[in-house]
């Protein structure tokens, strides 16, 4: 199951997916403010980058929630990994500020780095407890909105881990694409 939809001169994908096969030049990780590799999408990367992943990480220091860092992909198929930093779900105003500001600076990391496709994991919405719903919205919203503006960006692809969670995904999109 993929959805394809054109945004200017870039393309917005759903799909299932496993985020540590995809094939764009990028992928994001949702790591945690150490980078350590810890479990869910950030241990899933780390294991099959191998340990030079986490050597590069910890010359990073850390990375603040809703900041992007880059380091190398090592074995992955992508070229680069984008570690950024969802926020811990609480249900307060500051929670989807700093969801949105991991796909925008995600985003315009890669777009100063002439990174030309990216593919992103459900950030928040595992062991951060974001209920998937709102941040599907916000995750889409935000990429669209960028890409409207910054058309360097070719690819944009979410691999949703689960039927769930991609059908959430796409019927945001409707939703969003109708308003
Ligand atoms: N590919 C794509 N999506 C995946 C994969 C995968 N291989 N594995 C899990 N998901 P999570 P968070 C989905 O918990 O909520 C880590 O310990 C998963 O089903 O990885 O931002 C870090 O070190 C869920 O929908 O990220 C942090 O401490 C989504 O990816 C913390 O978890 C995100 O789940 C970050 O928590």
């Amino acid at each position: 199951m993929t959805i394809k939809h054109e945004i200017e001169n870039s393309i917005l994908e759903l799909i299932i997916g496993d985020i540590t096969t995809q094939d764009t030049e990028a992928i994001a990780n949702a790591a945690n403010r150490r980078l350590s590799p810890g479990g869910g999408v950030s241990g899933a990367i780390h294991r099959a980058a191998g340990p030079q992943l986490w050597e590069e990480s910890k010359t990073l220091g850390g990375c603040y929630t809703g900041e992007a860092k880059l380091t190398k992909g090592y074995n992955l198929k992508a070229k680069y990994v984008i570690h950024t930093v969802g926020p811990v779900y609480s249900g307060s105003a500051d929670d989807s500020e700093d969801l949105k500001n991991c796909y925008k600076n995600s985003l315009l990391l890669a777009s100063r780095k002439n990174i030309k496709s990216i593919s992103f994991p459900s950030i928040s919405t595992g062991v951060f407890g974001y209920p998937v719903k709102e941040a599907s919205m916000i995750a889409l919203k935000t990429i669209i909105d960028f890409l409207k503006e910054h058309t360097e960006i070719e690819l944009v692809r979410m691999a949703l881990f689960s039927e769930g969670d991609y059908n959430i995904y796409k019927s945001s999109l409707e939703k969003i694409l109708k308003d």
